[in-house]
């Protein structure tokens, strides 16, 4: 049996003030275009789905037309859905029961008291039967009413082993788990990007210790691809670069061959191709636009420029050619003494050495005394106009 894993759409999600629904479509269309030819049994999409919970009407649009042509396919391949932190489970899970005469499954809330469980989807296949575990993003207040008075979660970790402990998992089957949670593996925690919502202090921390009962999990929640503990518990991360800092990750689709119960899954990675990069330039203005031959780039890019002298108009000239600009920054031996000058603790309380030493962090000079008589006369007048 294979199934694809992918997580992390945060589909309508802006980009540094970009909207990235052209860069979303485009990624679901090569998505959909591995579905085509690689026929798996199953597409697994472990939350974050939208990247809010009020999702704008083309985001919603955007989610549609790709279940709309997943379901096209034929013969049928389930999909399966669970909410991430990002979505509504109300708003996610809105006709699930419907779509599931279309072999669409959608879990967007854990149980809410002692007689609901986990959506569970069984498929079979020559190994004989794959239990699909649904387990929607929880927090302990949601799911404080499935456990008996006095016997409440108080942690993530005791609500998300106390609603996977509760299940009856058939261990004669192979069984796969959907999640969207912070997992650490023996105290180990993933390793971060920029674009992830994490709570401060570590209070969402799980333990992988409660997944052990599982020969897969297709997690979602932390967007750079990799393994927590073992190599069958996978973040399958974003299809998109969502921050600078993932300049340099690889993303894909993830590919789970899961054969005979007890054998190791095998894991592919599908290499997705976005229609913009991101990208990181370091160098001096001139340079960089030299390097470019004038040849337009559509990606998004960061550039620190690392002149001595202000370039004039960098951020014009580098939008010539890159339109998509996400932020230019500079560094150099004024920005780096900068840094030096915010470690001091002493604070100048005259106003008019607060702003020479301004003047000195932007121009790298003294101020002349033409400069230092204008700056005399603003503060005259100021002092009047106070007065
Ligand atoms: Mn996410």
């Amino acid at each position: 049996m294979r199934f694809f894993h992918l997580s992390d759409l945060h589909i309508g999600k802006q980009f540094y003030g970009y909207p990235l629904l052209e860069d979303q479509e485009w990624i679901l269309k090569e998505i959909l275009q591995l579905v085509r030819e690689r026929r798996p049994d199953a597409v697994l999409i472990s939350g974050d789905v939208y990247d809010k919970s009020v999702p704008a009407a083309e985001a919603v649009a955007v989610f549609d037309h790709f279940l709309g042509e997943l379901a096209s396919i034929e013969p049928r391949i389930p999909v399966l859905v669970i909410s991430g932190n990002h979505d509504s489970g109300e708003r996610l899970s809105f006709a699930g029961s419907i779509l599931e005469n279309e072999q669409v499954y959608i879990m967007g809330n854990a149980p809410k008291g002692p007689k609901e469980w986990l959506k569970k989807v069984t498929l079979e296949d020559e190994w004989g039967k794959a239990d699909i575990y649904m387990l929607p993003f929880l927090k302990p207040g949601m799911v404080k009413n499935v456990f008996n008075e006095g016997e409440e979660p108080e942690t993530y970790q005791e609500a998300v082993s106390g609603i996977l402990s509760r299940e009856n998992v058939d261990e004669n089957h192979r069984n796969i788990l959907m999640a969207h949670q912070f997992f650490t593996a023996g105290g180990e925690g993933p390793k971060l990007s920029e674009s992830e919502t994490v709570s401060v202090g570590g209070i969402d921390q799980v333990d992988t210790k409660c997944l052990d009962g599982f020969d897969y999990v297709a997690l979602g929640h932390i967007h750079r691809p990799q393994s927590m503990g073992r190599e069958a518990v996978r973040y399958c991360g974003t299809p998109l670069k969502y921050s600078v800092s993932e300049w340099n990750q690889i993303k894909s689709l993830t590919e789970v061959e899961i054969g005979e119960k007890g054998t190791q899954p095998q894991i592919h990675l599908l290499e997705l191709h976005p229609l913009r990069d991101v990208r990181v330039i370091r160098g001096k203005l001139e340079d960089i636009l030299l390097a470019a031959e004038g040849e337009v780039s559509d990606d998004y890019v960061s550039v620190t420029l690392t002149d001595e002298q202000d370039p004039y108009q960098p951020k014009e000239r580098l939008e010539a050619i890159f339109p998509h600009i996400l932020e230019v920054k500079m560094d150099n031996s004024r920005t780096s003494g900068l840094e030096w000058l915010e470690e001091e603790t002493e604070t100048i309380t005259d106003p008019k050495e607060v702003f020479e030493r301004f003047f000195f962090q932007m121009q790298g000079r003294e101020m002349d005394e033409e400069e230092k008589l204008i700056l005399q006369e603003v503060f005259e007048s100021v002092g009047e106009a106070e007065g």
